[in-house]
């Protein structure tokens, strides 16, 4: 990557930490925009993705989905005003890859060349209907529908999702609570260790449905659920929860990919 990239990432590694926010640390909502930004996309339309950077404009912006990446949006700005070069596009997702690899993950493969739609001029059709991202509240089915239209497969879903060993969630944002393992800012493979050897049961509360185990301090949302009563999910989710390696590895891979949907590069880098 030219030093100019890497001059970027270590003024994004430089701001992770953030005493007083979440967990004390920034990445785990950069993960979340990186991933938001890109999983519009739509491999029969070609539209969506993050190349345009559309999540600065309305419907998008205001999609209930994205809840809270404003904040995260903010936190990139004086990263932008440094390096005022880059675009929106790949600061988002850039950052994102910044994140996992300080937290602990594998080096992603990423390639600048995202450019940002002109504000001037930009109608709801420049940008991504909402609706596309998943819905935590439903199962199996829904989540296929959503990630095989952004051309992934049943193994590239659950190594994505292992994404949420990292950060929690917010009532004020998505209206679910807590986190998924107890080391919320360092990648790792608990995701599945919880999922496979932690007992779920139905919340008792006044939120959406959602899961707890016996402590009451970790949560999982239906959709993760859904990843071990699905009998394709399940022996996936098994194999990620005893080979750190095998997931980190498909992980990297995956996100990857996940960053670079729709992206349409105008000259060689
Ligand atoms: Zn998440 N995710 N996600 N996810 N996600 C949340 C938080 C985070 C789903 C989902 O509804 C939610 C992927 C897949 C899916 C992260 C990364 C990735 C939250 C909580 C919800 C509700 C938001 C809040 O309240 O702040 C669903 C339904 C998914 C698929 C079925 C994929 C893929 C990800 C990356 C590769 C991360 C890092 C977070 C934590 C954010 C934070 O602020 O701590």
């Amino acid at each position: 990557m030219a030093n100019k990239y890497e001059a970027v990432k270590s003024d994004i590694k430089a701001i992770l930490k953030k005493d007083g926010y979440d967990d004390g640390n920034l990445g785990p909502v950069f993960i979340r925009l990186a991933w938001h930004a890109s999983g519009t996309y739509d491999k029969h339309t070609k539209t969506g993705g993050s190349d345009g950077a559309t999540m600065r404009f309305a419907p998008e912006s205001s999609d209930p989905a994205n809840a809270g990446l404003d904040k995260a949006r903010a936190f990139l700005e004086p990263v932008k005003a440094k390096h005022s070069w880059i675009s929106y596009a790949d600061l988002w997702t850039l950052a994102g890859v910044t994140a996992v690899e300080a937290l602990g993950g594998p080096t992603i493969p990423w390639a600048p060349g995202r450019s940002d739609k002109p504000a001037k001029g930009i109608k709801a059709s420049d940008v991504p209907p909402n609706g596309r991202l998943p819905d935590a509240a439903q199962g199996a089915s829904h989540i296929r529908d959503v990630f095989y239209r952004m051309g992934f497969d049943d193994r590239d879903i659950v190594a994505l999702s292992g994404a949420h060993t990292l950060g929690r969630c917010h009532t004020d944002r998505s209206g679910f609570s807590g986190p998924w393992t107890y080391s919320p800012t360092k990648f790792s493979n608990q995701y599945f260790i919880q999922l496979v050897n932690n007992t779920w049961t139905v919340k008792k509360w006044d939120g959406p449905l959602q899961y707890e185990d016996p402590t009451g301090e970790l949560m999982m949302l239906p959709t993760d659920l859904a990843l071990i009563q699905d009998a394709k999910f399940k022996p996936i989710v098994e194999k990620y929860a005893k080979d750190r390696a095998a997931f980190y590895a498909d992980f990297a891979k995956a996100f990857g990919k996940l960053l670079d949907l729709g992206v349409k590069r105008q000259a060689k880098i």
